[in-house]
C-alpha cells in the first residue's frame, strides 16, 4: 500500500492516464475526481494556465483534504498569435449547441483555420502548468512545453485532444501515433511533472515516516 495518496484535479481521462503512468515508479496512490463524484465543478476562469492550475489544485485539496495535483494545459499556435491557448478545450464551442465540443470538433476547427498556412509557419507548442496543492495551504508549481507543428491532416488514434494534428518532426509522426511511452518521455505534461518529482518524493518519504 502506497504511503502518499494524491488526487488529480482533472475530469479529463486522457490526462489521468498519462499522469498515472508518469507516477507509476513512485510510492504514490493516485485518485481522480471520478473517486469524488459528489464534488462540485471547479470553474476555470483564469487568464493563464498557471492561474487555472493553481485554483483547481487548491480547491480540490480544500474539498478532499488530500494533496491535489492539477494540470492546466493547451495548445499555442504561432500563426494564430498563441490561440487557442487557455481556451483549447472550448475552441470550437458553439453556445447554441447542446453539448461542449469534442476533441475532434476542436482539431477540425484548427485545421480549417490553418488551411492556407504554409508548412514553415505551422509552428506550435503544447504547454502544461501543474500545481500541487497541500491541505496545509502550500502550493508548488511547474511548467512544461513541447514544441511541434500543426499537421496538414490528422493521423493516429492514441492520446487525446489535439494529438492527431500535432506533428513531431523528430519522429516523423503525430503525437497520436507515437504511443504513450514516447509521449510520456517528451510531453509538456511529463516535463512539468518531472520538475515536481523531487517534492513528491519528499512528501512520500514524510508520509511513510508518519505511517511507521
Ligand atoms: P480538466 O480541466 O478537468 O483537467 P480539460 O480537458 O478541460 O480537463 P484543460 O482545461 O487543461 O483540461 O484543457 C486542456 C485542453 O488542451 C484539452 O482538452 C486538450 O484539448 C488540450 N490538450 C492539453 N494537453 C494535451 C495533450 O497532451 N494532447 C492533446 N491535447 C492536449
Amino acid at each position: 500500500m502506497a504511503s502518499l495518496t494524491l488526487v488529480t484535479a482533472t475530469k479529463n481521462p486522457g490526462k489521468v492516464r498519462e499522469l498515472a503512468a508518469l507516477l507509476a515508479d513512485m510510492d504514490v496512490r493516485l485518485l481522480s475526481l471520478a473517486d469524488f463524484p459528489e464534488l462540485p465543478d471547479i470553474p476555470e476562469e483564469g487568464a493563464t494556465f498557471a492561474e487555472n492550475a493553481r485554483f483547481k489544485a487548491k480547491e480540490t485539496a480544500r474539498l478532499t483534504g488530500l494533496p491535489a495535483l492539477a494540470d492546466d494545459s493547451g495548445l499555442e499556435v504561432a500563426a494564430l498569435g498563441g490561440r487557442p491557448g487557455v481556451f483549447s478545450a472550448r475552441y470550437a464551442q458553439d453556445r447554441t449547441a447542446p453539448r461542449p465540443p469534442t476533441d475532434e470538433d476542436n482539431w477540425r476547427k484548427l485545421l480549417d483555420e490553418m488551411q492556407n498556412v504554409p508548412w514553415g509557419e505551422r509552428r506550435a507548442r503544447f504547454v502544461c502548468e501543474i500545481a500541487l496543492a497541500l491541505p496545509d495551504g502550500r502550493v508548488f508549481r511547474a511548467k512544461g512545453e513541447c514544441p511541434g507543428y500543426i499537421a496538414l491532416q490528422p493521423e493516429g488514434e492514441q492520446g487525446f485532444g489535439y494529438d492527431p494534428v500535432f506533428w513531431l518532426p523528430e519522429y516523423g509522426a503525430t503525437m497520436a501515433s507515437v504511443g504513450l511511452e514516447v509521449k510520456n518521455a517528451i510531453s509538456h505534461r511529463a516535463r512539468a511533472l518531472n520538475e515536481l518529482k523531487k517534492i513528491l518524493h519528499k512528501l512520500a518519504r514524510e508520509a511513510a515516516a508518519a505511517g511507521n
